[in-house]
């Protein structure tokens, strides 16, 4: 039934009373959430129902991505956006006197990843379902998301983030224990011959069970909802006797209890071993009763199924396919490793050393001897069939058990049909370096999908503002179609139109200067450069090179507060791994030089330094919009993709960046002439690796800028970092500056001199700033997923767009 308003606050406040047996002036903003969420949840129930109902008549082939990692942040605006009933909620809550910004507020950020890989997983769900595609997500319903982040003395300390506990717990998850299945794992297996087949003999080994919770994911405005299934770890009833110890019932129950919050970083802990082996089961395990259900024989699975490893985490899912291929539906190897590769594709989001998974094989047989047994019989057949045909090194090098460790991008790419990197650089670093033998090997195999942003949440909801400018331009339909926002560049001389861009930035930095304010104490002038660097603290991304720039231009107006700069609000919001030393030095210094600036009243206030604790998605939608400049400045090479990079260009912000990542093709969208490009090449950079010529300590004694600035870090200029200072010093100097900090330093000055002459010239800057937003659509993650789905899934789309909304359920 089309829903309007009357009904809707009727419905609204009959559920209100049947659920608390209160009225609405009576009602806490929890309760009046917990209402909209049942309302909302009861509404898209039916048309989740109808999607999955179509799936199986038309026998759709079923995609399943498979990732450790989802980060969603709040679903519920995104669920009404895409429903079509944003506007209908506010204005009804409107009339029955609820701020619905303070109920929507009530709900925790659903924080199962750590950042850019989690994150990207989240974008695609939504465009997969706006795009109307059979996929389904698969990962872990972690008890506790990723930490919360508090500065005590400028120290970065973790608090867990309990966010099932909360009064508004997961209103979005339904658990369906009637889906449940059994994960074994640990003890020792044998294999006997039985009837003809080896069977495998489990002995002392753990029985898992792993109960889904779904969640549904609505599609903008298709009637579409897809699932995303998160596994929760449980001891199963029937064997409850075997499990007296609370010590063995605690280990199994640890399993989905904590998200690692190591970003890019690999710990190889047991228990990350046995998460991921624990989910994949789980998910292969499911997908294949369900297949089983409709189809006779499973020797064609792929034609109907396929499975997609995000990153290495999931790449047991190659071998556990095999697994039940193999002892359970007793396919011969031959046949099931034909299916399993056509099943199963890849992609690699990172080429930093530190990330490549590897496992220690002792490791491995305790956690799933079976699965050790059955990647031992991959990698042996993937030596015997290169021998004799490959040069004896690159098998060596190729293999997926070499030097006591099983090595799963190996894993992966030899048990894929597809392997893509996340931006074009990124790609052809892998095809050129990282994965370099493997591209000898399957030159086919090998493809690039850039990264891509939800324009849903990123622009129409985080920046309603924006949007609403550009609909008076355009229409509504770019809503739908991304592409059509390119449109906007024709309004590149309309004075009127930059204007209202103009405006439309000022109040979002009056926002967020309102936030800063609330948050840190610190009054920052919204007419100031908002200059914004957020993202996971890593010594690749360079905060620190940000840094040395800021204490370079506190020293200059130390010497000449008469100095004329633009005034500007350096803005950093990031969270470091709980053991990554350096990356907590970091955050430590930046705090206290912030402390410093800040309350230095002799530079009257010309520069600021805000460091926003615990960023998550949700406080990304609030700087975001009010960004001036996106700093994307990691050393070339290292950064895969990167995604804020997107969404601050998409919000009107004009980038600082390296030639990095998927900042290469957001140059070539908006031509150099509207982007601020600086730094060494990748060229430069493996040229330096290859002839050590770069030594960092001349640019300390030589340069003397660079010398005032580090001498800064350790002379009590910054006071309370006397360990830090000497730590980051020293890494920067003695250690040879593993980043090019100081290499990249000069032309970082040079570039942002440029910005400081550009912001002077404000139609100038509106205009580049138009070019950004016009051609972010390029980024939109809708596009990328159609990619996904015709060239590595070969799935298509079942839903039509156009302006269907949810509708109420009678
Ligand atoms: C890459 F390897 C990893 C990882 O463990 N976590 C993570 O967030 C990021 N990433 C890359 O660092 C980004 O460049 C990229 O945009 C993002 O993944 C999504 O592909």
């Amino acid at each position: 039934m089309e829903l309007d308003k009357t009904l809707f606050i009727e419905s609204f406040k009959k559920r209100l009373s049947q659920k608390y047996a209160i009225d609405v002036s009576d009602a806490t903003n929890s309760e009046l959430y917990d209402t909209l969420c049942s309302l909302v949840k009861s509404s898209y129930s039916v048309s989740w129902r109808q999607t999955w109902k179509d799936y199986l008549k038309e026998n759709e082939k079923q995609v399943y991505y498979f990732s450790i990692e989802f980060l969603p942040g709040k679903l519920l605006k995104s669920n009404l956006l895409n429903m079509g009933w944003y506007q209908l909620v506010i204005d009804s809550f409107k009339e029955i006197g609820i701020d619905f910004e303070q109920v929507a507020a009530v709900e925790p950020d659903m924080a199962l990843g750590n950042g850019g890989l989690g994150r990207l997983a989240a974008d695609f769900m939504d465009s997969l379902a706006s795009e109307g595609y059979p996929v389904n997500g698969n990962g872990i319903r972690y008890r506790y998301g990723l930490f919360k982040q508090r500065f005590v003395n400028g120290y970065q300390v973790e608090l867990p983030d309990e966010w099932l506990k909360t009064a508004a717990g997961n209103a979005w998850e339904i658990r369906r224990a009637s889906k449940a299945v059994t994960v074994t794992m640990g003890g020792h297996v044998e294999l006997v011959q039985k009837n003809g087949y080896l069977e495998p003999i489990y002995k002392d080994a753990t029985l898992i069970k792993a109960v889904p919770y779904d969640v549904g994911i609505v599609g903008y405005h298709n009637q579409h909802v897809n699932t995303l299934r998160l596994w929760s770890a449980e001891i199963p009833e029937a064997v409850e006797s075997c499990y007296p110890t609370i010590e063995a019932r605690r280990q199994i129950e640890d399993i989905t209890t904590v998200l690692y919050p190591d970003d890019s970083n690999e710990a190889g802990r047991r228990l990350r071993l046995k998460q991921e082996y624990f989910f994949v089961s789980a998910g292969v395990q499911s997908i294949i009763r369900h297949y089983k259900k409709y189809h006779e024989t499973i020797d064609q699975i792929s034609q109907r199924v396929a499975i997609h490893i995000n990153d290495t985490h999931p790449a047991m899912c190659v071998a556990e396919f095999m697994r039940i291929l193999l002892d359970e539906e007793h396919l011969s190897w031959e046949k099931a490793w034909e299916q399993t590769v056509k099943t199963m594709s890849y992609t690699n989001h990172t080429i930093m050393a530190e990330a490549l998974e590897t496992w220690d094989i002792p490791l491995l047989n305790e956690i799933q001897p079976r699965i050790l047994q059955i990647v031992a019989e991959i990698d042996h057949r993937f030596v015997a069939h290169l021998a004799g045909k490959m040069d004896g090194q690159l098998i060596e090098r190729t293999r997926i058990i070499s030097g006591g460790k099983v090595h799963m991008a190996h894993l992966a790419v030899i048990g894929s049909h597809s392997t893509n990197g996340v931006a074009q650089l990124h790609t052809d670093l892998l095809k050129s370096d990282v994965l370099r033998d493997f591209y000898t090997l399957y030159p086919e195999r090998f493809n690039n999908k850039t990264n891509g942003i939800a324009l849903r949440r990123w622009l129409q909801l985080a920046n309603p503002e924006l949007a609403a400018i550009i609909d008076q331009k355009l229409g509504r339909n770019w809503r739908q179609n991304a592409c059509q926002l390119q449109q906007l560049q024709q309004y590149n001389t309309d004075e009127q139109f930059l204007k209202k861009l103009a405006v439309v930035k000022l109040h979002n930095k009056q926002r967020l200067a309102k936030l800063i304010e609330e948050r840190t104490g610190v009054t920052v002038d919204p007419t100031a450069i908002f200059d914004v660097q957020i993202k996971r603290l890593h010594a690749y991304k360079r905060q620190l090179l940000n840094l040395l720039r800021i204490i370079k231009l506190y020293l200059d107006l130390k010497e000449n507060p008469d100095l004329a700069i633009v005034p500007r609000v350096f803005i950093f919001g990031a969270k470091a791994a709980p053991s990554y030393h350096y990356a907590k030095s970091i955050i430590k210094c930046i705090n206290e030089t912030a402390a410093l600036i800040n309350h230095d009243s002799t530079i009257q206030g010309k520069i600021k330094v805000i460091f926003l604790e615990n960023y998550d998605v949700s406080l990304a939608e609030q700087i975001i919009p009010a960004a001036d400049i996106s700093e994307q400045i990691s050393t070339a090479s290292k950064e895969a993709s990167g995604t804020s990079n997107m969404k601050l260009m998409l919000n009107g912000a004009l980038t600082v960046a390296t030639l990095d990542g998927a900042n290469v093709e957001i140059k070539e969208q908006v031509g150099a002439d509207n982007i601020f490009m600086f730094g060494l090449t990748k060229q430069e950079v493996y040229r330096y690796y290859q002839d050590h010529s770069y030594h960092s300590l001349d640019y300390y004694h030589h340069n003397l800028v660079i010398h005032r600035v580090l001498d800064a870090l350790i002379d009590g200029t910054i006071p309370n970092i006397a360990a830090e200072g000497h730590e980051i010093f020293d890494s920067l100097t003695y250690l040879n500056d593993d980043y090019f900090v100081l290499r990249d330093f000069e032309d970082y000055l040079r570039i942002q001199d440029q910005v400081d002459e550009t912001y002077r010239d404000q139609k100038k800057w509106q205009q580049m700033s138009l070019i950004n937003i016009a051609k972010a659509c390029h980024f939109s993650s809708d596009i990328t997923v159609k990619k996904y789905a015709s060239e590595i899934w070969q799935v298509r789309s079942v839903a039509q767009k156009g302006g269907v909304n949810i509708g109420y359920p009678l």
